[in-house]
């Protein structure tokens, strides 16, 4: 496949910066002396920009006459962060822009700092998506990724008196540099109305329509051999307003479409842990996914006659059971367009369809009230219970789709896909265990595992040039496509001369970070601590909660022997609480409280800092995950289904503190348990525990160091001016403790001394860290999307030789 190079203008001496001031002069109307920053980071996109557009082009043009089978990933979120200098990278382009950019009189770190974060997800499943998205063009397998271009992605988050508060997040309030629109690329969508059968046939007749327009973002792989689409469906009305309502003065009626339009990709959905229940949801879940179905069956059309063929050209994936409702609609399409009788287009649609559980958390399945699906898409609701009546005469004790007067989307996904996945060993030997118990004894070959990754390129490449150029000095350039030769690095780790460079990486990046903690927090913190991070949505079972107290019993333990020998600790948080969530609001809130306390200590505030800088995003995560040296990976057994971030941070050298949750499982088994730090229960004894009557009540009276704890929140000691702020979550402590931090408290305090211990012997501690970065390359993102190619897709790769590597 051809490399991104543009031949015409090889010739010249600096094509970059030439290209640079021509977009400046004809794209933004600028010269040089008036261009804003804006306008400068503009022209630097759209030069890089032009760069993908060749080998994005070819690879289309091959995909279509390769007659190739495409995957289409139709996700709710996609979490994609800034381009500048991934697209840089990827295309090898990183020092001739930097070059040209400086050459122009600008500074290039501020151009790249000036780029929006494109925020369209939540956390750990919008990321996947992005990272399956570089993933899937660095293989070459030809894919298509299908979401929603939404207006706002997620809030932004301020802290008021520690308390959050959420501001709407406006990354198209710029033009957004990377996006190509497609007007022309335009399907309608219906919602309600009403369903007409004749002579045995079936017309839904919607009652009112948007338009569903695309918009076009290459993405490149590495290297730029291959480039893919992520198309984002914007609505538009399907008139741009009711004349002869206007004519009549009747305004509102005759903006009525445009406001329906304008509110279906207005706002991501802030919530991942309720399901929302909200009429709005359902709509925008059916408005790409039925836009995505009109396209992929568009695009089938093109070369193929035979509906029949479908599954040889097409495997849908659904990430999570958000776009769930793809199954229906391509049930309909089939029976009532194309005639199909309903048998074979279930089973040619199930041929299709594959479907990602991410979540086991109850609360997160989703279910829809069925009068409301009926009401929002009547003849989908027919069709569900044509294939609730097709799984029950084929197997009388399959759990219900239809139950309860809900529309159970995890079943019907699973009844409606030919294969399903975990995230993880144990999550998906939990699938098969709890949640899809029932239908797994039905289709017993059905689940499968695919256990996460991250891309290498922005989770290693990108975000840490100081390893990325050491490990390139050590083993050569191929690792960031085949990152099991980060095995190699495990021969150095009795070197000492090549240790200390491997810290002395860390060490530039914790500088980097303590600079920029001086600069935007106002605190400071000393390079020589040890580095401890929790980053990611706040969430009862991810035990934020936990890792303040016990910073709190650390603090503790200091005062009782100011002289002792303490390793000095900053603990950094990161991450933002859905808007609802109160309890993952009051985490956020004692959080600072105590940050206030303790960052003021005269005794302690050399050894013990904490600091949580607001607006936590892919952006930041790039910049605290290579300064980390401990991992905080403490989710109550059972409960996090893989984690990717706890990945990211062993591949940057962190060692794990975490439980046997997850992904963290395959990780120690990766790295080895002697350079992972094992605390907590396991999945099993958690179910367990939660057996025993008054078990937090039990623990927290054996445990004198957690009742001193709690004693000092619930008397205010963090809260003076209001000390009964926390006694809810106090109390729910000693009554409830769902999530167990009561049951591992203790041993979590033990690893952390460990911990300490272990980070005052430098060199060992080095070696640990080293043989994180080289245990980890199997959770490339690139392994885990050769898993789902062989075991879900069936599809090749269009680059020779790409997908033989090991799945
Ligand atoms: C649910 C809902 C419900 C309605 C409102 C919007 C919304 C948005 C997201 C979700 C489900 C979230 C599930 C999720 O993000 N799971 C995470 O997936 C990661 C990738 O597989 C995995 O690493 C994390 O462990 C898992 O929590």
């Amino acid at each position: 496949m051809a490399r991104v190079t543009r031949p015409d203008r090889q010739d010249r001496t600096d094509p970059m910066k030439e290209e640079i001031l021509a977009h400046l002069r004809y794209s933004l109307g600028k010269d040089a002396e008036h261009a804003a920053l804006y306008d400068w980071r503009m022209a630097l996109s759209l030069s890089l920009r032009d760069r993908m557009v060749d080998s994005w082009y070819q690879s289309t043009k091959a995909s279509y006459t390769g007659h190739k089978k495409r995957v289409y990933y139709l996700s709710m979120e996609f979490l994609i962060g800034r381009l500048i200098e991934d697209v840089a990278a990827n295309i090898g382009l990183t020092d001739e822009a930097r070059a040209a950019v400086t050459e122009l009189g600008q500074d290039y770190d501020i151009l790249v700092h000036d780029e929006p974060d494109a925020a369209l997800g939540n956390g750990g499943l919008g990321r996947l998506a992005a990272c399956f998205m570089d993933s899937l063009a660095t293989l070459g397998i030809p894919a298509m990724g299908y979401g929603i271009r939404y207006e706002h992605g997620l809030f932004e988050q301020d802290f008021v008196e520690g308390q959050q508060i959420e501001k709407p997040e406006t990354w198209l309030a710029q033009r957004h540099a990377w996006e190509f629109e497609r007007p022309e690329v335009s399907y309608k969508i219906g919602f309600g109305g009403h369903v007409q059968h004749h002579e045995g046939k079936a017309k839904w007749h919607p009652h009112e329509t948007v338009l569903a327009t695309a918009f076009d973002t290459p993405v490149v792989g590495w290297q730029g051999r291959w480039g893919n689409t992520l198309r984002l469906w914007s609505a538009r009305p399907q008139k741009e307003f009711d004349l002869a309502s206007f004519n009549r003065g009747d305004y509102l009626a005759a903006s009525r479409s445009e406001a329906l339009a304008r509110t279906i990709c207005r706002v991501l959905y802030p919530d991942d842990t309720t399901e929302s229940g909200k009429e709005l949801r359902l709509k925008q879940e059916y408005f790409f996914t039925a836009a995505s179905i009109h396209d992929l069956l568009r695009r089938f059309f093109i070369d193929h006659d035979d509906i029949r063929a479908l599954p040889d050209a097409a495997a849908i994936q659904l990430n999570d059971t958000h776009p769930a409702i793809a199954g229906p609609e391509l049930v309909r399409i089939l029976v009532d367009i194309h005639g199909l009788e309903m048998a074979e287009a279930i089973e040619l649609a199930r041929r299709c369809l594959g479907y990602t559980n991410h979540t086991l958390l109850p609360e997160a399945l989703e279910r829809w009230p069925e009068w409301l699906l009926g009401r929002v898409l009547p003849r989908h609701l027919e069709i569900i219970r044509s294939i609730e009546d097709s799984q029950q005469s084929h197997h009388p004790d399959s759990p219900r789709i239809l139950d309860h007067g809900n529309v159970n989307m995890g079943e019907l996904a699973f009844i409606m896909a030919h294969k399903v996945n975990g995230v993880s060993a144990l999550h998906t030997d939990l699938v098969k265990s709890t949640v899809f118990a029932d239908l797994h004894r039905i289709h017993p070959n059905r689940i499968v595992n695919q256990t996460n990754g991250i891309t290498p390129r922005r989770w290693l490449y990108e975000c840490n040039p100081a390893l990325s150029k050491l490990i390139t000095r050590e083993i050569g350039d191929a690792w960031p496509a085949d990152l099991d030769q980060l095995s190699r690095l495990r021969d150095r780790s009795g070197d000492h001369g090549f240790l200390q460079e491997f810290m002395a990486a860390k060490r530039v990046n914790k500088e980097r970070l303590s600079n920029w903690v001086q600069e935007h927090c106002g605190i400071a913190i000393d390079p020589d601590a040890m580095f401890d991070v929790q980053i990611k949505r706040i969430h009862e079972y991810k035990r934020q909660l936990m890792n303040i107290l016990e910073t709190i019993a650390f603090w503790n333990e200091i005062h009782a022997n100011p002289n002792g020998n303490w390793t000095p600790r900053v603990k950094i948080f990161g991450g933002k609480a859905a808007p609802g969530y109160h309890v993952a609001k009051q985490i956020i809130r004692l959080i600072n409280d105590v940050a206030g306390v303790l960052n003021n200590d005269p005794v302690t505030k050399d050894l013990l800092k904490i600091v949580y800088p607001p607006n936590y995003n892919v952006t930041m995560a790039e910049m605290l995950i290579p300064a980390a040296d401990l991992s905080e990976q403490i989710s109550t057994a059972g409960k996090e289904a893989s984690g990717t971030g706890n990945m990211k941070f062993a591949l940057n050298g962190a060692l794990t503190i975490g439980t046997l949750d997850g992904a963290n499982v395959e990780i120690r088994d990766h790295v080895g348990p002697e350079n992972f730090f094992l605390f907590g229960l396991t999945a099993a004894e958690v179910t367990e525990r939660r057996s025993h009557h008054g078990y937090a009540r039990a623990a927290i009276e054996q445990s004198p160091r957690m009742q001193k704890v709690l004693a000092q929140i619930a008397e205010g000691r963090f809260s003076p001016e209001e000390p009964s702020r926390y006694h809810d979550l106090v109390g729910n402590l000693w009554d409830h403790d769902h999530f167990l931090v009561s049951c591992d408290f203790d041993t979590y305090f033990d690893m952390q001394r460990r911990a300490d211990e272990a980070f005052t012997q430098t060199s060992s501690w080095a070696a640990m860290a080293l043989n994180n970065t080289a245990g980890v390359g199997w959770f490339s993102s690139d392994r885990t999307i050769r898993g789902y190619a062989r075991d879900i897709w069936n599809v090749g790769s269009a680059i020779d030789g790409e997908l033989e590597q090991s799945a």
